[in-house]
């Protein structure tokens, strides 16, 4: 099968599916729902859709717990529901990549259950149990979401690993046999006809045999272990050769803690592994050690060396993918140091250019194209997202931690972006008739789509107009990069040069006009995108973006 490597030239919507929009009144967003706003995502300008997990799953985890890879959690619809969105979806252009979430299973899943249910099952070796140590627990690993890695199987002495919730142990890929099974799974939806995937936490799947201790971490125990493995390019590599390779579908990793140089190897055009990944290298410019409840103090210069870093070690290396939102971060609007009050749709738009013409595949998430902001929570009841219970129950159990987390709570958590989208200024936001699953943020009354769409400068506008001029642009899709001032704590600027032609994207990141020289050098070329109607000479006004073709 020849690759055409579309993706190379495709603008990504996520989905959060729970959060999108609900058809039938239960509070629950679904399929029909989906379908019903097609021509939202179409007139936005999108050709493709990442949708966060469909299949069956008790939702301990929003559906990254799965139970069943070949059916459709039933809240959100059937599987003749699915076929019908793809058909819809691939009738206006717009492909789909699902979320393959196969580091771990549910343990709800067959394959658990058989394993906890008889020792001697084929199932049990799909995952990891292991004795515990003299009244220890098999090792020190710690999980993603603020637990230790290991849980007691119930009616059973040993211990299983999960690295997220306990309802998600995860699966022992050196068994050739759950290799097998993940093959036949891509088939199976490749066959049905989606346009690729985007692979969840793809980087633990392997784990150094032995299972050893880690260095001590106070939360983290053991990632040199399980991150970065030492089979994982093996694994990628057998399914890119077995699957992959053998249709025109694209890939795109969730690899955190990859450095550039893990990249190279995910991603390089001769390795044959991912098409993409998602590194979180930018996300991390506001916190310690990666850990984002750990909020630090946000730094320009940072993010801009970072960004550039990236750029140049793919340049013709591999690809890009290019996100300031997903359903695991919070809003990208009063981050960053921008505003979500007085400059909020001037931040959201400059945000957009900060990273929208750099060189990959864009991404834009559910609500940004409106310029969702944090959700107002109130209280502890108002969280729903395992991550921020857990959060919550550590601080309950250790002072110190309590210290440095719970004030942050409130503004990282995950819950953040996964209210409902704000459709219009009905009680429920036109997200559902009844009361949703998770709290809709107050501002829906002012902040919805239905009033975005009639201001012509609006957010919804600019981003139409941002995916109009990226769409077949060879600048951007091809040209070089360069930060203009690497130095500077509130501008960046940086260029694209592509055969002698140049787009030039100046960010303010501050709420105060910064005046440099360097534009009014500029101010001669064309326009071609701006959050202001009228601009100074040698300024950018507060959170101006302005985006020149010279
Ligand atoms: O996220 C992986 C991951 O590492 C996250 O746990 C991330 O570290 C965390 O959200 C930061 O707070 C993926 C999915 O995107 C996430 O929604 C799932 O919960 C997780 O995998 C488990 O499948
Ligand atoms: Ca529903």
């Amino acid at each position: 099968m020849k690759r055409t490597h579309w993706y190379k030239d495709a603008v990504v919507y996520q989905i959060y599916p729970r959060s999108f929009c609900d058809s039938n009144g239960d509070g629950i967003g679904d399929i029909p729902g989906i379908i019903s706003k097609l021509d939202h995502l179409k007139e936005l300008g999108v050709n493709c859709v990442w949708l966060s997990p469909i299949y069956k799953s008790p939702q301990h985890d929003n559906g990254y717990d799965i139970s069943d890879y070949y059916d459709i959690y039933p809240p959100f619809g059937t599987m003749d529901d699915f076929k019908e969105m793809l058909k819809q979806m691939h009738d206006r252009g717009i492909r789909l990549i699902m979320d393959l979430v196969v580091n771990h299973t549910s343990n709800e899943h067959m394959w658990f259950k058989e394993a906890i249910k008889d020792k001697s099952s084929p199932y049990r070796d799909y995952y990891f149990f292991r004795k515990g140590k003299k009244k220890k627990l098999p090792n020190n690993w710690g999980s993603f979401f603020m637990e230790k890695a290991w849980e007691k199987e119930p009616n059973g002495e040993e211990y299983y690993l999960h690295l997220f919730a306990k309802e998600q142990p995860d699966l022992n890929w050196e068994n050739k046999k759950v290799r097998e099974e993940v093959k036949k799974l891509l088939t199976f939806w490749l066959d049905l006809g989606v346009d690729g995937f985007r692979c969840d936490v793809i980087t633990a799947i392997s784990k150094t045999p032995g299972l050893p201790n880690g260095k001590y971490k106070p939360v983290l125990s053991g990632l040199e272990h399980f991150v970065n493995g030492p089979k994982l390019h093996d694994y990628l590599q057998e399914l890119n050769r077995d699957v992959f390779s053998k249709y025109d579908c694209a890939t795109v990793g969730e690899t955190i803690l990859s450095s550039i140089d893990d990249a190279k190897l995910l991603v390089g055009p001769d390795r044959n592994e991912l098409d993409m990944i998602f590194n979180f290298d930018h996300t991390d410019t506001d916190n310690y050690f990666g850990y984002k409840y750990l909020v630090k103090k946000f730094s320009l210069r940072k993010l801009k060396k970072v960004y550039s870093n990236w750029q140049h070690a793919l340049y013709n290396n591999g690809w890009n993918s290019l996100f300031i939102e997903n359903h695991d971060q919070r809003r990208s609007v009063g981050r960053f140091n921008t505003s979500d009050t007085t400059y909020r749709i001037q931040s959201a738009k400059m945000l957009l250019c900060s990273y929208f013409f750099l060189q990959g595949t864009p991404f834009i998430y559910q609500g940004q194209e409106i310029g969702m902001t944090n959700c107002d929570f109130k209280k502890e009841s108002d969280f729903v997202d395992v991550e921020a219970i857990n959060t919550f129950k550590l601080c309950r159990k250790n002072k110190l931690f309590s210290l440095f987390l719970k004030k942050n709570i409130k503004n990282v958590s995950r819950d953040n972006s996964r209210t409902p989208v704000q459709w219009d200024d009905s009680i429920y936001a036109g997200f559902s008739t009844v009361k949703p699953w998770i709290k809709v943020n107050d501002n829906h009354t002012w902040l919805n789509v239905e009033n975005d769409k009639k201001d012509p400068n609006g957010v919804l506008a600019f981003f139409k107009e941002a995916i109009k001029y990226r769409k077949g642009n060879e600048i951007i899709k091809n040209g070089t990069f360069k930060d203009l001032l690497p130095k500077h704590k509130k501008l960046f600027i940086y260029e694209r040069e592509f055969e002698n032609k140049k787009v030039i994207v100046c960010c303010n990141f501050t709420n105060k006009i910064v005046k440099h020289k360097l534009l009014s050098n500029l101010t001669s070329n064309k326009i071609v995108l701006s959050n202001y109607n009228k601009h100074l000479n040698d300024c950018l006004k507060p959170y101006e973006v302005i985006v020149y073709e010279k």
